[in-house]
């Protein structure tokens, strides 16, 4: 089971995940390779990243991946893929049905098949840099891009009648416990009678004939569970809202749980609260971005053990297995688009900007049902300064708007004393390195302060302020007498200042935090690209700001967090 809860009671899925066949095609341009001439002489595990095997570690290329499908009947088919990075074409048969490009999301292919029997699926991958083919990824961002069939991938037979494309569940009053399900359907034949029904955890809620009258459509119904719990980061209830539709069927979880913000707080079902957490990248020296399960809960338990109720997935989209263990233990996510440090030249490129609409659109369904997910992120540190990128934020952040208007939106800015966006969202979010870029671990009150002091003075002044990274590198297991800049200690030093600062001293004068939340730079290490300059700055080619190692092996800094993370809860209840 890919996902954390049973998807279909009635609809047939197999998963795909195992070792696939596998060929590494070098140079070779996609659009000449011969798919009936590919030979594989290899495997490769699915999920899994290519370029994080011995084999082929650091090689870039186009690949191709080889398994075969079976077919029970003639019916239609559905392939789904969860994440490939970060560009691909897929095969059916000898015959390429779609491609996609950018990784972390999930895409499908539809499939007719006319007798009972076994088909071929290639999937040509391929992790190069090429701005046309995969637009939203640069050699030049501060992690390294892993390619692979990097999350899991299965098969579902929908039927040859009418079947579910998705069921969206929001929260419109959390006192009244109103939601409001939104199912989408595709159907073969129409018009039709079929019968809808709906149970919320296992009760009845709708029995009903419905008419199925075009191809496409939705049926939207309101429904009050005036007994239901809700959602939150300490008591994170979940419900299962299972729909029926002719003889297909969906389940999906829900929590039932209303994100705000009033002036400078966020609110989740208007209690105010203080975000405690870290960023973290999807990485690991054996699996590349392809996290196993055991990494996956390995890190939500050290997470919880911090004392955090707050991650934010940088810079990525997260895993949905991580999201679904963040529903099931209160974690809150700041879930984000692609993006770091992109120019002017991106944000006034059409092409840049609609595969960045297309990224967001596939955030918004893998992120819509999960109650985790309060946030949505883009564009870490671009140049939001700029005036000529505007438009190009305008444009995205309307995107996403208009397809969930139940979330914050939010990017980290790294020029906060002259943005030029930052009216555009719901969440002003800084990031800054006084005492590692910057000045000394003693000026990190002042540099902060100045920050949020320059917003109080903008239009910007009524929003919740998230400190979305700061942090220092420090090495595991490298501690000095002298406690300088790459120590442990230094590491530790820094981020009691900044947790201080920002929590601890405002908690022990009795006066509010400046800081709706914080996001410190960072939970693991990880590897970065090797380009130059960037990996002349990165000791041993990481990324060493984790206060756990990239083996999640924890740092001094680690239970310095915990202590103080700790003590700002317990004070918060
Ligand atoms: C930036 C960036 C991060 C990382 C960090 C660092 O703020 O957003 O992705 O590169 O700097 O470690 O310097």
């Amino acid at each position: 089971m890919q996902r954390r809860f049973r998807q279909h009671d009635f609809r047939q899925v197999w998963d795909l995940d195992g070792i696939w066949d596998f060929a590494f095609l070098g140079d070779a341009d996609p659009d000449q390779v011969e798919i009936a001439q590919l030979t594989f002489p290899e495997r490769m595990a699915v999920p899994g990243c290519f370029d994080a095997t011995p084999a082929y570690a650091g090689k870039r290329g186009l690949t191709a991946y080889h398994t075969q499908l079976f077919f029970p009947d003639a019916s239609h088919y559905r392939l789904v893929f969860s994440g490939i990075n970060h560009w691909c074409s897929v095969w059916l048969d000898g015959v390429k049905r779609t491609e996609h490009n950018s990784g972390y999301t999930r895409f499908a292919v539809d499939y007719t098949s006319q007798r009972a029997g076994e088909i071929d699926l290639i999937v040509l991958v391929d992790n190069r840099f090429d701005p046309q083919r995969s637009p939203l990824h640069y050699e030049y961002f501060d992690w390294y891009h892993y390619g692979g069939i990097t999350r899991p991938v299965r098969l579902e037979r929908l039927g040859d009648e009418v079947w579910i494309e998705s069921m969206r569940a929001v929260t419109e009053d959390y006192l009244d416990r109103r939601v409001t399900v939104t199912i989408e359907y595709t159907a073969q034949h129409y018009p039709q009678w079929v019968e809808l029904s709906l149970a919320f955890d296992s009760q009845a809620v709708i029995t009903e004939k419905v008419q199925v009258d075009a191809p496409y459509g939705i049926f939207q119904r309101e429904l009050v569970f005036p007994e239901a719990a809700l959602w939150s980061p300490e008591q994170p209830v979940l419900h299962d809202l299972h729909a029926r539709l002719g003889s297909d069927d969906l389940h999906t979880r829900i929590g039932i749980r209303q994100v705000q913000s009033a002036g400078q707080d966020i609110l989740i079902n208007g209690e105010s609260i203080h975000l405690l957490g870290f960023n973290r990248h999807e990485a690991h020296p054996q699996f590349g971005n392809a996290l196993p399960e055991q990494i996956q809960v390995g890190d939500v338990q050290q997470l919880l053990d911090l004392g955090c109720n707050f991650v934010r997935g940088s810079h990525y989209p997260q895993d949905e297995r991580f999201l679904d263990l963040c529903d099931e233990v209160g974690l809150c996510v700041w879930n984000e688009i692609i993006g770091w440090q992109n120019t002017v030249e991106h944000l006034t490129n059409p092409h840049f900007l609609e595969a960045q609409k297309q990224q967001a659109a596939e955030l918004v369904e893998m992120s819509f049902n999960h109650p985790s997910v309060i946030l949505y992120g883009l564009l870490n540190e671009s140049a939001s300064n700029d005036p000529a990128a505007r438009p190009g934020y305008e444009d995205i952040i309307g995107a996403i708007r208009k397809l969930d208007h139940t979330r914050l939106i939010t990017y980290a800015t790294h020029h906060p004393m002259d943005d030029q966006c930052l009216d555009l969202v719901d969440v002003v979010s800084i990031n800054a390195y006084p005492g590692w870029y910057l000045g000394s671990i003693e000026e990190i009150p002042a540099r902060i302060g100045a920050a949020k002091s320059h917003i109080d003075l903008t239009s910007s002044r009524d929003k919740p302020c998230i400190i979305s990274e700061i942090g220092a590198e420090g090495i595991y297991g490298w501690r000095d007498w002298n406690e300088t800049r790459w120590t442990e200690q230094y590491q530790a030093r820094l981020l009691e200042t900044v947790i201080r600062y920002l929590f601890v001293e405002p908690m022990e004068n009795n006066h509010p935090s400046n800081a709706a939340g914080l996001s410190i730079w960072l939970f693991s290490d990880f590897r970065t690209s090797e380009g130059l300059p960037r990996i002349l700055s990165r000791g041993r080619g990481f990324n060493n700001k984790g206060v756990v190692d990239e083996y999640r092996r924890p740092k001094q800094a680690y239970s310095t967090v915990r202590n103080l993370f700790h003590e700002i809860r317990k004070n918060d209840q």
